[in-house]
């Protein structure tokens, strides 16, 4: 098994090369902006998790391109993390999906991970696919199903899962179902959600003493006329019913077109129950494409709630969510496509750190609809990527990670070392 470590000297010749441009656009924008610095510490906490289901190319059902040297084990998926996170300083956590990925030897696992500096962020279950040998089928759903038997399969499934979390020392649970119906009739609602919820407070029941469990929403797919947690009504009725450490996690890809995601995210964190996220883009529904690639001004409004919501609770802009990337790659090498996405949270977080709350309030109180439409978009059209660099130069980063990465030809070293037939497990 192969683990790739960078050399500390490649990054700091890297960044000896750049240093001289970095500083002249750094000192610029922190001169022009107030609380540069305020900003830049902040980035340096943030952290984003990758999900181990999408660190190999991903697919659609019409075909799948793999672009080689993908990771064939856990081990090689948390060595490609620690890679990333070499680079930008802010991927130090993985988002594990079972049984996608279960740790065959934990311990060692946990250490592989602590050697890259990476935490265990909110496990995932999944009792949306048979899996081979599987006694009972999900094809009518898991929680919601008719057949106790079939409920009693998904929620040992859970349970097991967080199991695998506490040795792991994870502390949340995602639970995404794709239970529904494809034609109307097939499904009592009432008694889909009523069965659900008592599968829910089974998990709930098992949870650890201090583990929250995220009920993550979809408005469609598999499931094409009815989903059983559709959107962030149901799952926040669910999170409400099942007590304080259920909460909603929201995936941006998960809505019906056009929904204002970011006062649904301001609502729910006023409720306290905005648990965790699943950055990722899209044009028509669930595209999984690169974060901030078609909407990067709704990216930046969303963080704008996000830092004033949780600022308006003293939440911990770091740790108090679960913060983690969701996204699939069909066309684009998958660790380049994830330094693109952290690279756009990182801006749309810092751009959300710009904005000056102050002259947004008094905009407000004063019915000035132009003042306040052009705050927020003073931040967006500010330029922080120097700042995001300055946060990673500080952390022991890359000034530009997709630059380093490439010119390193680190792709085609993994292609060396792991070969070009290799497929990871995921999506
Ligand atoms: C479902 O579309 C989803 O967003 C859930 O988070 C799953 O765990 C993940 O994608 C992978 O299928
Ligand atoms: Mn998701």
């Amino acid at each position: 098994m192969m683990d790739m470590q960078i050399e500390r000297s490649a990054i700091e010749k890297h960044n000896q090369s750049l240093l001289e441009s970095h500083r002249r656009r750094f000192d610029f924008i922190a001169a022009a902006i107030p609380g540069a610095d305020e900003i830049v510490k902040k980035l340096i906490d943030f952290q984003v998790a990758i999900p181990s289901w999408a660190l190999g190319t991903g697919g659609t059902r019409f075909g799948r391109f793999s672009e080689g040297g993908e990771p064939r084990n856990l081990e090689e998926k948390i060595s490609d993390i620690g890679l990333l996170h070499a680079l930008n300083r802010s991927s130090g956590a993985i988002s594990l999906h079972i049984p996608w990925d279960i740790p065959s030897d934990p311990a060692a696992i946990k250490a592989l991970a602590a050697q890259h500096g990476i935490r265990f962020d909110a496990m995932n279950s999944n009792t949306f696919q048979d899996q081979p040998g599987q006694a009972l089928s999900y094809k009518f759903g898991s929680f919601q199903h008719v057949d106790k038997n079939v409920r009693r399969q998904a929620i040992e499934h859970n349970i097991e899962v967080i199991r695998h979390g506490v040795e792991l020392g994870s502390s949340a649970l995602t639970v995404w179902l794709s239970d529904g119906s494809c034609f109307p009739g097939q499904l009592n609602f009432r008694e889909a959600f009523q069965r659900t919820l008592e599968c829910l407070q089974e998990v709930y029941s098992a949870l650890p003493e201090h583990w929250k469990v995220f009920v993550e929403y979809k408005a469609y797919e598999p499931n094409f006329y009815s989903t059983t947690v559709g959107d962030w009504g149901q799952s926040l009725l669910y999170a409400s019913k099942l007590g304080p450490k259920a909460f909603t996690l929201v995936d941006l890809g998960h809505h019906l077109p056009n929904a204002n995601i970011e006062q649904i995210v301001s609502l729910l964190l006023m409720e306290g129950k905005l648990g965790g996220f699943h950055f990722n883009d899209s044009k028509y529904g669930d595209d999984d494409l690169t974060v901030g690639s078609i909407k990067p001004y709704q990216l930046f409004l969303i963080f704008n709630e996000l830092v004033e919501g949780m600022d308006a609770r003293g939440m911990n802009h770091a740790t108090d969510l679960g913060w983690m990337i969701d996204a699939s790659h069909n066309v684009k090498d998958p660790l380049e496509d994830l330094l693109q996405s952290v690279e756009a949270i990182m801006i749309g977080y810092a751009q959300a750190l710009l904005v000056d709350r102050a002259k947004l309030k008094e905009a407000r109180q004063a019915n000035d609809v132009t003042a306040a439409q052009e705050t927020l978009q003073d931040a967006f059209r500010t330029d922080l990527r120097p700042l995001v660099a300055e946060a990673r130069l500080r952390s022991g980063g890359a000034i530009a990670p997709m630059r380093f990465f490439r010119d390193e030809q680190l792709r085609k070293k993994l292609i060396g070392e792991r070969g070009m037939k290799t497929i990871a497990t995921g999506l």
